[in-house]
């Protein structure tokens, strides 16, 4: 587009250029701050103004999505009762996975991480956050129509989500409880909702552990074609 184009519902993009200096020293810095971030099962009680929470959500929803559909809902949840209720319900779906349905090679990976299916982080976090997909909108009318890539748009929205927890200073944990199908009922979501992932959100407690791992190298993790 040209200046003076005037395609409707297109507006002029606002782009601030920055040194090259100071992308660089950005760059850095942005890495170094995300790589401090840690996956943490142990959480404080201590409590977490919503604002915060609100703030990281809207962060979220800045997320790139298929066709600006912004399939998700951030459904968060402090209420002490609610939290116990999902507690419980995570932990009897864990108890069979870990007891029962959990293959071997999946164990093999995940006994180094030492988790269980007692998940206090549920109700030790002031906070927990579920991502609901959604896999179809409603519109206007009523009636449902689909949406696109909800489940690459729901992935990026959180890993922002998970970016601005850890700016703001607090943590959060991927939790998957599996299946999740009893969130959707005590959330009362609607049944094209499909929840993703169950965010614990605070601060750690004062002896809070991470496993001793280490990331994957440029290399490892890259291929670069110049
Ligand atoms: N959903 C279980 C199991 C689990 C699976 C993976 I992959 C992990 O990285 C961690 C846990 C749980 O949350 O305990």
């Amino acid at each position: 587009m040209g200046e003076g184009d005037d395609e409707s519902g297109f507006i002029h993009l606002e782009f601030a250029e920055l040194p090259a200096e100071e992308m660089l020293s950005r760059a850095h810095s942005f890495y170094e701050h995300m790589d401090n971030r840690r996956t943490t099962r142990h959480f404080s009680e201590r409590d977490v103004p919503r604002e915060l929470i609100e703030l990281a959500i809207k962060t979220a929803s800045t997320a790139p999505s298929g066709a600006h559909l912004q399939p998700w809902t951030f459904v968060a949840i402090s209420n002490p009762e609610l939290k116990a209720r999902i507690r419980e319900a995570a932990e009897s779906e864990e108890k069979t996975f870990y007891e029962e349905r959990i293959p071997e090679a999946w164990e093999e990976v995940l006994s180094p991480l030492g988790t269980d299916h007692v998940k206090d982080h549920i109700t030790d976090a002031p906070w927990i956050v579920v991502v609901f997909r959604q896999s179809q909108r409603q519109r206007p009318s009523g009636e449902m129509a689909p949406t696109y890539y909800s489940q690459e748009s729901c992935g990026i929205a959180s890993g922002l989500f998970i970016a601005a927890i850890h700016n703001m200073g607090l943590t959060t944990l991927t939790h998957t409880p599996s299946p999740m199908g009893f969130l959707r009922e005590i959330l009362g979501r609607p049944d094209h909702e499909h929840a993703m992932l169950l965010m614990p959100v605070g601060y750690p407690a004062d002896d809070a552990k991470v496993p001793d791992l280490n990331r994957k190298s440029l290399d490892e993790v890259s291929e670069i074609f110049e």
